[in-house]
């Protein structure tokens, strides 16, 4: 009886697929973060996501966007590895076939990085020939025949066999987790390897933040409205909304870090973390707010931000005149441009080397990045910052200008309201509602709501009581107090006046291209 070729189940496809990213995942680990290709295919996929996929997965999954990222092309990559393997055959192996094309895209998708070499191509390499081999090995049938017959005189007789193991079904299937499981650990124990190897929170605990020459005046305590339960004005750098496409965090320590201003300058400036010494220290409360924050939505957030001016930096290259936009790099080629009198008038763009008296958490951009007051981050806010070109409009285009999304992104005048919760019983009784408005770079005059249901006599805007407005460029709290008698549905709009006089608008508008805007309603039953 000649040995029989098993057909492979699926789950022998997973196994040597899962070996494959284990070891590829563990071999990487001593060649550092651009030879893990891991990072570098979800990377790749981020990329080439259509723009209104991302803006989806941002608005669907919010930070926990990038989890949902890895889950799902694991899921993939488990389903496409399943169905190869139930194809592998010993005269047309197309499971291996495709592990071999995967692995030559996970070295195509890791050389597109940004500063990879041939040799950062290795660990998939060895990590796909593993992989093949694991599923050639259980596609052979190796392990599901019984030992050769002996003749009598106890030599083993070729093509003869006394007949199958006992259960050669269990033993696959032991043998396959058993593969399964390595992988998995393989995978996991290179993945916090690279990390620990990489991390800079070291280098970042290490760093005592310079003393301001100009200290942001302090936060007075009126800024909060009393007697309602609204976001802290400053957002403790912990619950502060966090977007970029980064699949695993940039660690750039401060000795690694450069900053190249080029471009349309009189001459080109090359600076150190320590050359930024030379420029005056200064502090910036600023709110910085996303470009897909959806109306109500809560990718907004405020900090005291530490650094320097980009005004001072940029005046050491001399900008030359007919330059109109600085487009900020990050070390992970994230690009954003910037409109050039926004770095250098009086709002005091900075680069911020501080958040909220703390060096930046490495995932808000340690140990550099712009802020700049009135402009969406998707146009200004680089984090991990390393190269400012000085160009123009007419000649480059940032990373989300490229999706479909505006090239300026000035934030809009906008309005939500925090309390009550959309769908909220509020007793009867005074009660006191809130939230918060915000337009920086003209700042919030006035807040008005507006409150509509069987206990609300007078249906028209009123004015909302302000907390005290700190500057232009940081938001402003709301509270107002309402007298809630008969039962039934309500609902709250708000709306806010900007510094101009300008009321915000009712007009619906989507978050592409150039932000959301309408009046943020929310529903809730007297009781
Ligand atoms: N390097 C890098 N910087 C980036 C981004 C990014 O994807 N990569 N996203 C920008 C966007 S869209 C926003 S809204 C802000 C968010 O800054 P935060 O994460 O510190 O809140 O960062 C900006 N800076
Ligand atoms: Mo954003």
């Amino acid at each position: 009886m000649a040995r029989q070729a098993v057909h492979p189940r699926p789950m022998a496809g997973v196994a040597a697929a899962a070996v494959a990213l284990g070891v590829a995942q563990l071999v990487a680990a001593p060649f550092g973060p651009s030879a893990d290709s891991r990072t570098a295919v979800g990377s790749a996929v981020i990329d080439l996501t259509p723009g209104p996929v991302k803006e989806w997965a941002i608005q669907t999954f919010g930070t926990s966007d990038k989890l949902v990222l890895t889950l799902l092309i694991l899921g993939v990559i488990a389903l496409i590895a399943g169905l190869a393997a139930q194809l592998e055959r010993p005269r047309l192996p197309v499971g291996s076939l495709v592990i071999a094309a995967a692995g030559i895209a996970g070295c195509a998708a890791v050389l597109s990085r940004e500063g990879a070499t041939i040799a950062d191509t290795v660990p998939t390499l060895v990590g796909t020939v593993c992989g093949i081999a694991v599923l050639r090995f259980l596609a052979s049938g190796r392990f599901t025949d019984g030992p050769p017959a002996r003749d009598d005189r106890g030599r083993a007789s070729a093509g003869t066999r006394i007949g199958p193991v006992p259960d050669p079904g269990r033993r696959l299937s032991l043998i396959t987790l058993g593969f399964l499981a390595g992988g998995a650990l393989t995978g996991v124990g290179g993945a916090v390897l690279t990390r620990m190897r990489a991390s800079v929170s070291g280098d970042r605990s290490a760093f005592a933040l310079p003393t301001p020459k100009a200290v942001a005046p302090p936060v007075p305590p009126a800024v909060q409205p009393a007697g309602v339960s609204l976001p802290t004005f400053i957002t403790p750098s912990a619950d502060f909304y966090r977007i970029d496409t980064a699949l695993s965090v940039p660690q750039l320590s401060r000795e690694d870090w450069r900053l190249r201003i080029h471009g349309m300058v009189d001459r080109e400036v090359d600076l150190t973390f320590d050359d930024l010494e030379q420029f005056e220290v200064v502090e910036d409360v600023v709110t910085l707010a996303c470009v897909s924050n959806p109306v109500g939505g809560d990718l907004i957030s405020t900090a005291k931000w530490t650094g320097y001016r980009v005004r001072d930096i940029l005046a050491r290259a001399g900008v030359q005149s007919d330059a109109d936009m600085l487009l900020s790099k990050s070390i992970d080629g994230f690009t954003a441009g910037s409109p050039i009198e926004a770095m250098t008038d009086q709002r005091d763009s900075l680069l911020a080397i501080g958040m909220n008296d703390a060096p930046l958490p490495t995932e808000h951009g340690y140990p550099a990045r712009l802020v700049v007051p009135g402009l969406y981050g998707y146009v200004s806010a680089t984090k991990w910052v390393v190269d400012l070109e000085l160009t123009r409009f007419d000649r480059a285009e940032a990373y989300w200008t490229k999706l479909g999304w505006a090239a300026l992104g000035p934030i809009k005048t906008q309005s939500r309201v925090d309390v009550p919760r959309s769908g909220q019983d509020v007793p009867r009784g005074t009660v006191t509602f809130g939230g918060v408005a915000w337009a920086q770079n003209r700042g919030v005059k006035a807040v008005e709501v507006r409150v509509k249901g069987p206990g609300a006599t007078e249906d028209r805007w009123q004015p909302a009581q302000l907390g005290a407005a700190y500057s232009n460029e940081t938001w402003r709290l709301w509270k107002f107090t309402w007298e809630a008698g008969e039962p039934g549905l309500h609902e709250i709009s708000v709306r806010a006046t900007d510094g101009t006089g300008a009321v915000q608008t009712s007009q619906l508008a989507d978050v592409v291209p150039d932000g959301a805007t309408g009046w943020h309603t929310v529903s809730f039953a007297v009781m």
